[in-house]
């Protein structure tokens, strides 16, 4: 997975994926990240980007050129088969989630497009940009830190970036379930035990305990949740 961040913040998405569990994958060649200046490709001669809005309004919006002229200088770095996806983050996309994080995990190359100021300029949004995501419902200045959300969650899908014994972490009957309670060493903390039946070595009533507390806790924390894996229980009956 090849992913390409156009981005007038380049340091600070570099800084911020290049540690632990993505840092090591970068290493081991199973991910690249590269940050795109769009500076870099501004032929305004004071390297502006940024512009007064037609018809008033406050603040400034990104130009339509300097982005335009970055995505073709990324494209063209792109071995020619379809023309990649470019995802613009913003909070009038699609809510992001982890069907979209497994799904995205399947492409070769991404351009993630992150947006400043008040915004960018509709037109250049409309040739290049083919999904239109957000992380949530709130506005950030920046679009750097959902892209960057995004790609740690697309990153994490692609076959060996996390460990074997990891990757089914959200396969099969724990859709739409809360992960269960953990416990490390000591066996005893602050007058807490840890449940017995962990220590108990057998390993059917540990799954079972554990696939109840997965339930109890996505009742508590996450109706919503809960209410999709009843009905998908109902359905494979
Ligand atoms: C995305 C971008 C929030 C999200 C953003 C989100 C930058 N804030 N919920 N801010 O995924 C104007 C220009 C705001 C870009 C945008």
């Amino acid at each position: 997975m090849n992913f390409h961040i156009l981005t007038l913040f380049p340091e600070m998405v570099l800084n911020g994926l290049n540690t632990s569990i993505i840092g090591r994958a970068c290493e081991k060649g199973l991910l690249s990240i590269e940050a795109i200046n769009i500076r870099d490709f501004t032929k305004d001669k004071h390297k502006k980007v940024d512009d007064y809005p037609y018809g008033g309004g406050a603040g400034m919006l990104m130009q339509a050129q300097p982005i335009y002229d970055a995505y073709l200088d990324v494209v063209s770095r792109i071995p020619t088969r379809q023309r990649p996806r470019v995802i613009y983050v913003t909070p009038q996309g699609s809510v992001f989630h982890q069907d979209m994080a497994k799904s995205l995990a399947n492409e070769q190359d991404l351009i993630f497009l992150c947006g400043h100021y008040e915004g960018v300029d509709e037109r250049v949004l409309e040739e290049i940009v083919t999904d239109y995501v957000s992380i949530g419902d709130y506005v950030l200045t920046g679009g750097e830190l959902p892209a960057m959300v995004m790609i740690d969650a697309i990153s994490r899908m692609v076959p060996g970036v996390l460990s074997n014994e990891d990757s089914g972490e959200t396969e099969s009957f724990h859709d739409h379930l809360l992960e269960y309670p953990q416990y490390s060493r000591p066996e005893e903390w602050h007058e807490k035990k840890v449940p017995e039946v962990l220590l108990s070595g057998h390993h059917a009533n540990i799954e079972k305990w554990r696939l109840e507390k997965s339930i109890e806790r996505t009742k508590e924390r996450r109706p919503d949740l809960y209410e999709k894996y009843r009905k998908s229980l109902e359905e494979n009956q």
